[in-house]
């Protein structure tokens, strides 16, 4: 009843019109399909994301991964009982054999992944977070909206990547998202009024992308949408630098000049002390340990630092990033390390550490709703899934909706202790 009858492969495409893969996972009772996504602003040392190069797409066919489920992954694991999915991911990395997935590409190994946990709740009849999950500890999570884009996400001038709101103060989820999507509208509207309606043009998670380069003018104005409104202290701001993408020679170019890590430090702290900004997430870059560690150290007691390019999701850097004290909260993106079981190890240790997590998208997106139900059972609290507009990003917060009217009076909504 909870073999795996067969496994299908297929080429589709993302939010960005780059090929991805999906799978379709059958049992004898119960269907699991995934698609993978990708990212654009990707750290170092993330599992391999196996493209087919040469003409077809521009070489970012997945035919090659593809290929690789229907001829090597299926055959392996036909027959295997669906809910054994430690088994399932050892087997597929035994058979890859590599350190990042090389040779039968991640995008390959987590489409199989995340469509047997799919199947295997389907089959036991259990809603995917629960099946996932811990049943006595279903807390909503906070979601981090991305109003504006910058840095590779979007054709403007502004270095940083990701600014967020995070609507901390409201009583549930809904209440959120709803007070998150007024402040994205009347944001928009001051853009509009002030830069005319090319403005409000969006970029590749759905925030607005202005012909802004100043890096302090997205903090007034997503502040003055917000007081605006009369959320002020409910609404706080978020940011994600993705400094990797302008780091070179140990220099920062930012904002027009060449700065040290710890003068981007200091510019840090000049914004917390100004803007109602409870998390940084990749505020130095990847390869900046000592920079990382001095940043945690001088306001991580006052901000939530989160590591994404500088840990990959990979439990083993995470593991590396607690013993030095860097960053005290980590973000996870199933598709960096390439399987399910690793992803949940990533977060057991960020958890048993008292770091938090937050459950990540990626720019490049399908409208697998993965991700919403993953954020509920490990009820970390965060999630990031961009705007709260273009379907591939919606779709994760309308699954949330669900979730939480599901759960009714049995959920919570919130930041979890350690954030
Ligand atoms: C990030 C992500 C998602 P990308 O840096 O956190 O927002 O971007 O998928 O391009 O790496
Ligand atoms: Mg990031």
């Amino acid at each position: 009843m909870y073999e795996v009858n067969s496994i299908d492969a297929l080429e589709v495409l993302d939010s960005r019109g780059n090929p991805t893969v999906q799978v379709t996972v059958t049992t004898p009772v119960s269907i699991g399909k995934a698609s993978v996504p990708s990212g654009a602003s990707t750290g170092k040392r993330e599992a391999l994301e196996l493209r087919d190069d040469g003409e077809r797409y521009r070489g970012k066919g997945v035919l090659t991964a593809v290929e690789n489920i229907e001829e090597q992954i299926a055959p392996m694991l036909i027959g295997y009982d669906v809910r054994d999915q430690v088994g399932i991911d050892k087997t597929m990395l035994e058979l890859d054999g590599t350190e990042d997935k090389s040779s039968l590409g991640a995008n390959s190994i987590l489409a199989v992944s995340l469509a047997v946990s799919k199947a295997a709740a389907a089959a036991v009849d259990l809603p995917l977070y629960v099946y996932l999950g811990r049943p006595n500890d279903v807390k909503l999570p906070v979601p981090f909206l991305n109003v504006i884009n910058g840095g590779e996400h979007a054709g403007n001038d502004l270095d940083i990547q990701e600014h967020m709101i995070a609507p901390v103060g409201a009583s549930n989820f809904s209440e959120a998202l709803r007070m998150g999507v007024e402040v994205y509208h009347a944001l928009g509207a001051l853009l509009k009024d002030r830069y005319g309606p090319v403005a409000t043009n969006v970029g590749d998670e759905g925030g607005y992308a202005p012909p802004i380069d100043d890096p302090i003018e997205p903090f007034e104005l997503i502040l003055e949408a917000i007081d605006q409104l009369g959320y002020t202290g409910e609404v706080k701001i978020a940011v994600d630098t993705a400094a990797s993408e302008f780091y070179t020679d140990g220099l920062y170019s930012f904002g027009g000049k060449e700065l040290e890590s710890s003068e981007m430090v200091d510019f840090y702290e000049m914004l917390i002390g100004k803007y109602p900004i409870v998390s940084l997430e990749d505020p130095l870059a990847e390869d900046d340990w000592s920079g990382f560690k001095e940043i945690t150290t001088r306001i991580g007691e006052d901000v939530q630092i989160v590591g994404d390019d500088i840990f990959v999701s990979n439990p083993t850097i995470i593991e590396r990033g607690i013993s030095e004290g860097v960053c005290n909260a980590v973000l996870l993106k199933v598709n960096q390390i390439g399987s399910l079981s690793e992803a949940l190890d990533a977060a057991s240790l960020a958890m048993s550490s008292g770091y938090g997590i937050m459950v990540s998208h990626r720019s490049g997106e399908t409208t697998d709703d993965f991700i919403a139900d993953l954020s509920v059972a490990l009820s970390c609290g965060q999630i990031k899934s961009g705007a709260p507009c273009r379907g591939e990003r919606t779709v994760k917060y309308n699954r949330l909706l669900e979730i939480e009217k599901e759960l009714g009076a049995f959920s919570s909504y919130g930041l979890s202790k350690s954030t």
